[in-house]
């Protein structure tokens, strides 16, 4: 069995980071190992909401993990607190990646042109750092504007999207993959680049007119699940895709949906089945 450490923050309430990664990690059939930054009592788009920053218990449970032999297939980072933490989290990477290591970054800072309110653009310069290592890092358009310092458009063409890319690909990261990107009217989706064969890549599904919070958590959870199992890139980016519009239109279904975050419970079976099909290894 493939086995994945992911590194981001428990929002106890609210649909995000850990309480999405681990249900669909293990679900793809992947041993998925948590390494929580901090504890808060919803995301951050919630009034009033607790944080306990863990950042000092990183060093103790990592070393731990070294003494008893633990290894990675991949690290796979999401939402992080402070640029200290940032910097603790590049050397997680360092002390556990080998030649095989898969390192997938999803720099979750802001979306629709802004930041969240916990980051300053301080914050969102220092994610580079932690891009430039990444195998596979999967921002979205503001983040991918934040880190490369490109101007952030809401209108863009496909020049637009690849110029980004391009910038990313400059900043370190191997194969840069920009989340939410509409190539065509009432068509939404992913574009990447390959820095090594030069090559752009891309998948585009309906666009469903709503936004949830949460779906890029549930995106890059399933994009990197289904990199570690070493589906092709393309299937990857269709099944995340796939997937993540699914949530969303199951979740319209729901008189009571709830704005904090998608269903995305309801519709396990179905990733699971289009995984087996696609990768046959994940079927055990
Ligand atoms: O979904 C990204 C995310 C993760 N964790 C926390 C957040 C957010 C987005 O706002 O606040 C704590």
């Amino acid at each position: 069995m493939k086995r994945i450490l992911t590194i981001q923050d428990i929002s106890c309430f609210g649909k995000c980071s850990l309480t999405v990664a681990l249900p669909l990690l293990s679900s793809m059939g992947v041993e998925t190992v948590i390494l929580p930054t901090a504890v808060l009592s919803t995301h951050t788009l919630f009034k009033g909401f607790t944080c306990k920053d863990l950042s000092d218990q990183l060093t103790p449970i990592t070393e731990h993990w070294k003494k008893e032999g633990i290894t990675f297939d991949a690290i796979y980072t999401g939402y992080l607190g402070t640029e200290e933490e940032i910097d603790a989290v590049i050397n997680i990477i360092k002390s556990f990646r080998n030649e095989n290591t898969l390192v997938f970054v999803d720099p979750a800072m802001g979306d629709n042109g802004r930041l969240y309110p916990a980051f300053n653009e301080h914050y969102a310069k220092k994610n580079a750092d932690l891009c430039a290592v990444a195998d596979i890092a999967d921002p979205n358009i503001t983040e991918a504007a934040y880190l490369t310092g490109l101007p952030y458009k809401e209108v863009y063409t496909e020049g637009y999207v690849k110029e980004l890319l391009l910038a990313l690909s400059a900043i370190g990261t191997k194969t840069p993959i920009l989340t939410g990107v509409s190539l065509s009217e009432g068509k939404t989706g992913a574009m990447g680049y390959d820095s090594v064969t030069k090559k752009f890549f891309h998948y585009q599904n309906d666009r469903i007119p709503a936004s949830f919070h949460g779906t890029g958590d549930i995106f890059s959870s399933v994009l990197a699940g289904s990199f570690v199992l070493g589906a092709d890139r393309t299937d990857a980016l269709k099944l995340a895709a796939d997937y993540t519009a699914h949530t969303i239109a199951e979740t319209l279904k729901n008189p009571e949906n709830p704005w904090y975050g998608v269903d995305f419970e309801a519709t396990i079976p179905e990733l699971v089945d289009s995984l087996k099909k696609l990768v046959p290894s994940a079927s055990r």
